[in-house]
């Protein structure tokens, strides 16, 4: 009896084993063939294939390259009108001498040159989050001086000198004529940040025909 019922039940269990295999079957067939196909199957034949992706970007990706090239590389002088030598300066762009810099360029490594009777205007900027800095143009000597600052032209030296301005202020303007030639400074007006190096050199040439930036990287003629 016993052998006779565990047979049974092992026939009978291996016909609901099949039965549910078979209807299985039956419900991959009805879902294939019957079933809408364009959300769930991929149609070679129907469906061109996929772009390249690499041929797709590469239109952006040249694009983007030139512009973020263009944007580091913009430069930060220019002629204005009326023999004008326009300069835009900033601080905390650099973390170079422990941030005492202007635009990354600190103890005379950068060389401004204007002929003589030229105008300079600077707009000053500091995204340095750490400290407070200011510009003004100072006789050559004073370039590591901590204070009494002598200015090289009337008006070199803005009020907020030894004061600065932080991150958070709009950008500043310096704007003086150098009306007398000789070897002058660009400084730091904060106690102690000429003296660690935040300066650079200005110069009022009677011999030069137009403005030059000298850095690391060579020398621009600014037209
Ligand atoms: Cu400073």
């Amino acid at each position: 009896m016993k052998k006779t019922r565990r047979g049974a039940f092992t026939v009978k269990g291996m016909s609901i084993s099949l039965s549910f295999f078979l209807f299985a079957i039956v419900l991959w067939v009805i879902g294939y063939n019957v079933l809408p196909n364009k959300d769930t199957h991929r149609d070679l034949a129907a469906n061109p294939a996929i772009e390249s992706s690499a041929t797709n970007d590469t239109a952006g990706d040249v694009s983007g390259g030139a512009a973020a090239t263009a944007a580091a590389t913009k430069p930060f002088y220019s002629v204005g009108s009326g023999k004008t030598l326009n300069l835009n300066l900033e601080s905390g762009t650099s973390t170079a001498n422990q941030g005492l810099n202007f635009n990354g360029y600190f103890k005379g490594q950068m060389v401004v040159t204007v002929p003589v009777g030229w105008k300079v205007a600077i707009t000053y900027k500091n995204s340095d989050p750490m400290m407070p800095h200011s510009i003004g143009a100072t006789v050559f000597a004073d370039r590591t001086a901590t204070e009494n600052f002598k200015p090289a032209f009337t008006g070199s030296i803005p009020s907020d000198f030894m004061k600065g301005i932080t991150k958070t202020s709009p950008a500043t303007s310096v704007s003086f004529t150098a009306d007398k030639a000789g070897q002058y400074a660009l400084v730091c007006g904060i106690p102690g940040h000429a003296v660690g190096g935040m300066w650079d050199e200005l110069d009022a040439s009677a011999s030069a025909k137009a403005p030059t930036i000298k850095t690391p990287s060579g020398v621009v003629t600014v037209k």
